[in-house]
């Protein structure tokens, strides 16, 4: 059976692959699986219907042969157990796998998030300017952490994993913030992952979403 995803009927990103449902379309390209995408808009996400499939009536959702999951790491990782291609057939190199997916998910995502989030509410009041650079700061910290890690390696652990899907999809969030500029090797990372014949088809599908949304009115 096909799997059915959820995403933004119009996503706030514009189609910049910003949203988490596209970790989840990334990681179905990688492994060849095809898939249907739901869309939804805010009103729909906070609907019954959705809310029986994501008690917190967000995006993204996954629904395959009577599975219904929400969480996108949790998604990823069902992806990538059912299929070859995102983690390693050994099972030390399959653990420290997961463990890169659970690092990005509840290490390295939360400052970004926490600044992304700021800079989107807080921006206009009087305390931001001062919280920013503690903001940033954190974000720094993790950032020089995963830079001395990586070190001049192409990716976390070996072969591409779905723990580097993670990550890329994680460090991506910083957008245009300007805190990667002194990170050469972690742009050269993301671009990697931006790279992959997979990453490129997972982009173009959500970005058409936004197209279609805009010549739509
Ligand atoms: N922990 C959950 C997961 O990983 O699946 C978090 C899911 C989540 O935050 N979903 C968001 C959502 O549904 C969309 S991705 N929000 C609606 C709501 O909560 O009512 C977050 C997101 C949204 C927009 C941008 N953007 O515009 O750049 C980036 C990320």
């Amino acid at each position: 059976m096909i799997p059915t995803i959820t995403a933004f009927k119009a996503s706030p990103d514009r189609g910049r692959g910003m949203a988490r449902d596209f970790r989840v379309r990334w990681a179905l390209e990688e492994v060849g699986q095809a898939y249907d995408v739901r869309l939804v808009t805010f009103e729909e996400m906070k609907a019954a219907a959705h809310l029986a499939l994501h008690p917190f009536g967000q995006i993204p959702t996954y629904e395959a042969d009577g599975l219904a999951l929400f969480e996108s790491g949790a998604i990823v990782l069902h992806i990538a157990e059912g299929r070859p291609g995102l983690l390693p057939a050994d099972a030390d190199g399959r653990a420290r796998a997961i463990m890169w997916m659970f690092a990005a998910l509840s290490t390295v995502e939360p400052p970004i998030v926490e600044r992304s989030m700021a800079a989107l509410l807080e921006r206009d009041q009087p305390w931001y300017a001062e919280r920013l650079p503690m903001l940033d700061a954190r974000v720094r910290q993790r950032l020089d952490e995963l830079a001395r890690r990586l070190g001049d390696a192409d990716w976390l652990d070996g072969a591409f994993s779905a723990g580097d899907l993670m990550l890329v999809t994680v460090l991506r969030r910083l957008g245009s913030a300007g805190l990667l500029e002194d990170y050469p090797t972690l742009n050269a990372y993301i671009a990697r992952g931006e790279a992959r014949p997979a990453y490129q088809r997972a982009f173009a599908a959500q970005l058409a979403v936004f197209e279609a949304a805009s010549a739509g009115g």
